[in-house]
């Protein structure tokens, strides 16, 4: 059995008899008159199939004896394969995802037909969540209105089954993780090598991503390049202003590599060396980083690593004379300081009440922005968490402050 199809089964026994579980990959969406944005999989539907193409759909059926699993793909079109590319070949969907049955997508409303007739199903598992916040209608939402007009079924929102799934990372999605950290880290040490001829934080970034694409990966999210005061702005992605002499440099960067990402931040001075206030700053990150570190380990409330950083900074922040009194301390740390890290950058799984688990691949990503001095830091690093404690899976990238002066 496969990982796909180990993950199917868990999903199977969460349904009811006479129950169907419904994931779909997602569609194509239009950027602008024929051109589409690049196609980006639900990464639950991945998950269960290893299918990345658009407009399939995997069915997981539930009846009293037995289990029955069926992926449609897209019906190939040789006109259509001249323009955009080879369609998945059905024996090789058949391969990924270890399922027997693959048909065509163009037979999907009659074998629902079928089961709402005749097995007949009784409940519908999407995977899907209401949404809420903004209203928008996701590809969920224009599938059940087209596959499902015509009957009402109850619906069970089943997304947070997956969810939970996909929070506890497999060895095999560990070593996925850790390969795209490597990439990263080719990609800080080859700047690291080179940064003296690059002016501009527009260099910087293209730089990284060269590195990136040279080693097949791509960004997993968009890289922030943000030089002195711009560094207090969290998600800093405009990236083209020329780098003031003088400036501290944070990146947020993190490599894909077949389809999970890394998240690493660093920063360092644009000159060789770092100025003797740049250095205390820079060790006070850095040593918050050790504090959440030691908290690092199973039954640990994961709220319980942001409330060390605060508590941390109320003292030494007020003691090196970043702030004056710890009531401050919201005003220059103003982001939390984990999330979870796979498929998704800001990886799904329970954030409120959640207490660690061995499996676990977290952020660590302290830092503290005082826009008058010019300065923003943040070290970011990532974590998986064992069954005594933590592996630090990006320990290899160059981080503390002599090691950079070391290396440039
Ligand atoms: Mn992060």
């Amino acid at each position: 059995m496969n990982h796909y199809q180990k993950r199917r089964q868990e999903v199977s026994k969460t349904l009811e008899d006479y129950g169907c579980f419904i994931s779909i990959a997602n569609d194509l969406v239009i950027k602008s008159a024929d051109s589409h944005f690049p196609f980006e999989v639900n990464k639950n539907f991945f998950y269960l199939t290893g299918i990345n193409q658009d407009d399939s759909v995997l069915l997981i059926i539930k009846t009293k004896d037995i289990v029955k699993e069926i992926i449609f793909i897209k019906d190939i079109d040789p006109v259509m394969e001249k323009w955009v590319g080879t369609f998945l070949p059905f024996e090789e969907a058949k391969n990924i995802s270890g399922c027997a049955q693959v048909l065509p997508l163009s037979s999907l409303q009659s074998t629902l037909n079928r089961l709402i007739t005749r097995t007949p199903i009784h409940k519908l598992y999407l995977d899907h969540h209401k949404n809420e916040v903004n209203a928008q209608e996701l590809a969920m939402d224009r599938f059940m209105k087209k596959a499902f007009s015509h009957v009402s079924l109850p619906v069970v929102l089943h997304q947070h089954v997956i969810h939970q799934m996909r929070a506890i990372k497999s060895p095999e999605e560990v070593e996925a993780i850790k390969a795209a950290i490597n990439v990263t880290k080719d990609a800080f040490e080859h700047l690291l090598r080179v940064k003296k001829s690059l002016t501009h934080e527009q260099h910087i970034q293209a730089t990284l991503e060269y590195s990136f694409k040279m080693n097949s990966a791509s960004p997993g999210f968009d890289t922030i390049v943000a030089a002195h005061k711009r560094a207090t702005i969290l998600h800093y992605v405009e990236n083209n202003q020329k780098i003031e002499s003088d400036a501290l440099v944070l990146i947020d960067m993190g490599s894909k590599l077949n389809h999970y990402s890394s998240d690493i931040s660093r920063t360092f001075p644009h000159q060789q060396t770092f100025t003797p206030m740049q250095k205390k700053a820079m060790n006070v990150v850095l040593d918050a980083m050790e504090v959440v570190f030691q908290l690092c380990k199973p039954g640990t409330p994961l709220k319980a690593l942001n409330q060390a950083v605060l508590d941390f900074y109320k003292v030494r922040l007020v003691e090196e004379g970043f702030i004056n009194h710890e009531n401050e301390v919201n005003q220059v740390y103003y982001h939390g300081v984990s999330h979870f890290l796979g498929l998704d950058i800001h990886d799904v799984g329970q954030y409120d009440d959640t207490i660690i688990q061995e499996g676990h691949v977290i952020t660590v990503e302290p830092g503290f922005y005082i826009e008058s001095l010019n300065l923003g830091i943040r070290i970011e690093d990532n974590i998986l968490i064992t069954n005594n404690g933590y592996e630090n899976l990006s320990q290899d990238i160059i981080k503390r402050v002599e090691d950079i002066e070391a290396f440039v």
